[in-house]
């Protein structure tokens, strides 16, 4: 395992932190358990070009009342399966933060898809890292500061890559550029599957 990358201060880059074996275990349970859907957007209603899932108590959701936690899949009406061991060892191991994420929201790109510069802002636990991994086709990530405006840098995810965002960097702005359509074949028919763990309550 190589050492983290330090690429701002409170954002940390661990490239290739899970092997092969570690990223088809991860799709394995991705694909298994969670049936995805495509949010939209709050007010407008329009959709998003990446579909989602969730695993654990909470999961993230938007429709057109706004942004939230919910405990149940909205088509389903189920309780969102529980967050892969594994994503709670990497989440101790990097994190080291002393309470369980909450919420592991499961974003799937094809190819096209993006996701415009955002805050990650509705958890109550500011004080909790969020964590992030990577899986299949590389993508273009981009961060900021906690302005819309300003200076921002882009940063290449890949397979198996993990990002911690914490600290100084917790509201920072960022974003998916883009994916890299055919840099990976884990995912079947192609794309990247983003998982992001949060903690939610204090
Ligand atoms: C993605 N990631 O990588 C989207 N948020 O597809 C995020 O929105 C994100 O990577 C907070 C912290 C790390 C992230
Ligand atoms: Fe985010």
């Amino acid at each position: 395992m190589e050492a983290a990358l330090k690429i701002a201060p409170g954002v940390m880059l661990w490239r290739e932190r899970l092997d092969r074996a570690a990223q088809k275990a991860l799709l394995d349970a991705v694909l298994g358990a969670a049936e995805f859907y495509r949010p939209v957007m709050p007010g407008s209603g329009a959709p998003f070009s990446v579909e989602e899932t969730n695993f654990g108590p909470l999961g993230w959701y938007s429709d057109r009342d706004g942004y939230r936690y919910t405990a149940t899949h909205p088509k389903t009406g189920a309780p969102w399966p529980a967050i892969p061991t594994a994503l709670l060892a990497l989440w101790d191991a990097t994190t080291g933060y002393g309470a369980p994420p909450q919420c592991c929201l499961v974003n799937l790109y094809r190819a096209g898809a993006r996701m415009g510069l955002h805050q990650d802002r509705d958890e109550q636990a500011a004080d909790a890292p969020v964590l992030s991994v990577s899986l299949g086709d590389d993508a273009l990530f981009r961060i900021g500061g906690a302005t819309r405006r300003g200076p921002t840098q882009s940063l290449k995810l890949s397979s198996g890559d993990v990002l911690s965002f914490g600290g100084p960097a917790r509201l920072a702005f960022h974003g998916i550029d883009r994916i890299v359509p055919g840099t990976s074949t884990l995912v079947p028919g192609g794309g990247r599957i983003n998982l992001t763990l949060r903690r939610v309550t204090k």
